[in-house]
């Protein structure tokens, strides 16, 4: 069978080089695979207080950064979450099929959720692998590409199909995460033990900083005692998280990032990731400015939508009859 391929980044906020190592950078690859369904999680942004206009600027960047790394539209159907009304219509009947206890235990709402009074945590919030269950089986998806922070929720997703399929027959595909093997998880320059994460941004590298910017954060990432350029994750996490970086930006094994600096002193090791990192970025950003410049995401996600709408309208109707639904038309 061809591949059906799904993701979705949300937007939230700046996306950052953890974003682009651990999926975007990756995408364009998916396209010789089988058929992508790659969106803009936009209705999964509202699950924590955001401004309007900054939502609206951030999807704009991710629908332009997506067409920078290279998705081809014609290719692939790119669109926006809330342009596919299927979503939140299959959202409202599969919340039905997962449970407290199980959403609860995810490490995703822990973690956002500590950050706010409890009078305060949205729904949403909690319920937020329930639309992301949906985004993936609307599609027949049976292979999602994400960072390691959302293998738990692609893993919920698995044992929702298994529930629903078990009971009503074998109406959804089962999906499989897919995440790199190097780089599912670019930690934070400042705090190599915590994730470089667009929403706590200390540390990040954003996909818009300037050149002159990535080049500082870089050469100020915190590095560790000792001397070598060694990749340990336990004892020198700061010089593995750049040896990642490296190795990913140049399409090369840990090892032979090793082989390449094992003469280095971390002064010199830094410049010439930072040159790595800036050699990356430089052009893409040239692409997402003239992307952004004429606008011409707008068309994009507008036949991304109605490529989009055919397949999960389809999913749709057969999980509402599955579930004994009457179709009146
Ligand atoms: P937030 O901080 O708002 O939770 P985020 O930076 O984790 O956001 P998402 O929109 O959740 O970004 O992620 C988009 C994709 O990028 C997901 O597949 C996610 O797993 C991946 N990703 C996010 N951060 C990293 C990272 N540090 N390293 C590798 N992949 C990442
Ligand atoms: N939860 C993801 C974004 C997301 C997603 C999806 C990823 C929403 N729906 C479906 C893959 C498949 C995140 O926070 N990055």
């Amino acid at each position: 069978m061809a591949e059906r391929i799904l993701t979705g980044i949300k937007p939230t906020g700046q996306l950052t080089l953890g974003n682009y190592i651990g999926v975007l950078k990756n995408l364009p690859k998916m396209m010789d695979r089988g058929e992508c369904f790659i969106f803009i999680a936009d209705l999964h942004a509202l699950t924590l207080p955001i401004d309007p206009e900054v939502l609206r600027q951030n999807s704009v960047d991710i629908a332009s950064f997506y067409l920078a790394a290279g998705l081809d539209p014609k290719r692939v159907a790119l669109f926006l979450q809330s342009e596919v009304s299927a979503h939140s219509e299959l959202n409202a009947i599969m919340q039905n099929y997962l449970y407290m206890g199980e959403l609860s235990r995810m490490t995703q709402f822990k973690e956002k959720s500590a950050k706010i009074k409890e009078s305060g945590i949205g729904l949403g919030l909690f319920a937020y692998p329930v639309l992301m269950a949906s985004d993936i089986v609307l599609y027949d998806a049976n292979i999602v590409p994400v960072g390691e922070d959302q293998i738990q929720h692609v893993e919920l997703t698995r044992d929702l199909v298994n529930r629903f399929n078990q009971r009503y027959g074998n109406v959804l595909q089962m999906p499989k995460a897919e995440m790199r093997k190097i780089g599912a998880r670019i930690m934070s320059l400042s705090d190599p033990t915590k994730k470089m994460s667009k929403s706590d941004p200390k540390g990040d590298i954003f996909l818009k900083d300037d050149m002159a910017t990535v080049r500082k954060k870089v050469m100020s990432a915190v590095t560790d005692s000792g001397s070598e350029v060694k990749y340990d994750e336990e004892k020198k996490p700061g010089i593995s998280n750049l040896l990642t970086i490296y190795a990913c930006l140049k399409d090369i094994t840990i090892a032979e990032a090793e082989k390449h600096f094992v003469d280095y002193r971390y002064g010199d090791f830094k410049k010439e990731v930072a040159q790595a990192v800036v050699d990356e970025l430089e052009p893409f950003q040239k692409r997402y400015q003239e992307i952004v410049d004429s606008k011409s995401y707008l068309e994009v996600l507008k036949e991304g939508a109605r490529k989009a709408s055919e397949v999960a309208n389809k999913t749709l109707l057969r999980v509402k009859k599955a579930v004994g639904l009457l179709i009146s038309k």
